[in-house]
């Protein structure tokens, strides 16, 4: 018995080793000690051992059972090891390979201009606000004291929806529409597209973007209009930048003016950028017309307002450097990435 015992061991013990899979193992366990295995048909031949033998037979059957059971554990154990250290090795990732760089997009130069924009005068206290594109002739031309009659208001400049409704020349109207709010003071700017009747061509298009600003407070001054314009100038052009002004007419403002800044690129002693002037313009300005302020009930003896107009495309065009706007418009992406 003891013999017959050892030998299922044995060939139990060698079938588990050469075991390649645990399907097998199952197998095997099934083999030796499932209900019909040979283990478990020993232990059915008890019967015909004697009595006072069974006991130490009956050890012998589990000690043979146990050392298979132990084996057939050892295995599974070394399989799912192996399994383990197989996905482990495969998983593995090696850190100090390169990585691979995701494309990524860039800002139209417009959009940074206007980010630098926005920020400077939100820093100031001013809210940003929008409006239509398509206006009432009233709120684009009329509420801002331009003449029925003004050449800006013929066909050759302006998009014409129908006699009273226009594409906005500027982003003024929005300014209306704000000041009619009644709410004061007003700290606002505009930015904007807006539509004038143009060719193409390097300095113009039908469609461009505007940013302009205006204040409505008590004991506003053009002192105020050129310390904001100024501090304004140097957070976008630089620390040293200094601003001049220039006389000039709007119906909207009185009185009015360009502003230049001295040439960021040489300082001002003139150079092929600002064409040897040493200054370049960069917005219209003036202090808002009294009959502005009075067509919206605004008591012009009590309220003063300034207001100016900065051309998007100018500022991103000067400080990029290019020279053609036409690039701003077509949307090539080798032009775009290099911002
Ligand atoms: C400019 C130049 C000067 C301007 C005036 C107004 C308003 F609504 F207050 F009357 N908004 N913007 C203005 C003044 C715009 O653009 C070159």
């Amino acid at each position: 018995m003891k013999e017959k015992l050892n030998r299922i061991v044995e060939e139990a013990t060698s079938r588990i080793e050469s075991s390649d899979k645990l399907d097998v193992l199952n197998d095997i366990r099934v083999a030796y000690l499932g209900k019909k295995g040979e283990l478990t048909s020993v232990l059915k031949g008890m019967k015909d051992v004697l009595p006072e033998d069974r006991p130490k037979v009956g050890q012998l059957v589990n000690d043979a059972r146990k050392a298979i059971e132990d084996k057939l554990e050892e295995k599974k154990a070394a399989f799912e090891k192996k399994v383990r250290e197989d996905r482990i090795k495969a998983e593995t990732i090696d850190v100090t390979l390169p990585g691979h760089k995701p494309v990524s997009g860039h800002k139209h130069p417009n959009t940074i201009a206007l980010d630098d924009v926005e920020r400077i005068f939100i820093g100031m206290g001013y809210e940003v606000v929008e409006g239509p594109e398509i206006e009432y002739d009233y709120y684009n031309f009329e509420a801002l004291n331009i003449p029925a009659n003004h050449p800006a208001k013929d066909e050759q400049d302006t998009f014409y929806i129908n006699s009273d409704i226009v594409l906005r020349t500027q982003t003024s109207s929005v300014q209306v529409h704000e000041m009619e709010k009644g709410k004061l003071p007003i700290r606002m700017i505009a930015p904007g597209r807006v539509f004038r009747s143009d060719e193409v061509d390097a300095t113009h298009s039908p469609s461009f973007n505007q940013i302009e600003g205006l204040v409505i407070d008590k004991n506003v001054t053009f002192a105020d209009l050129k310390g904001t314009l100024a501090q304004f100038a140097k957070d976008m052009f630089g620390e040293a930048t200094k601003v001049r002004f220039r006389p000039h007419h709007f119906p909207f403002t009185e009185p009015s003016a360009e502003m230049d800044v001295s040439c960021f690129k040489c300082g001002g002693s003139g150079c092929r950028f600002c064409k040897g002037e040493g200054w370049i313009e960069i917005l219209g300005c003036g202090m808002v017309h009294p009959r502005v302020l009075e067509m919206r009930d605004i008591d012009s003896e009590e309220y003063q307002g300034f207001a100016f107009g900065i051309g998007l495309e100018r500022i991103a065009l000067l400080k990029y450097e290019i020279d053609d706007m036409r690039l701003l418009y077509e949307n090539d992406v080798r032009f775009l990435s290099q911002f």
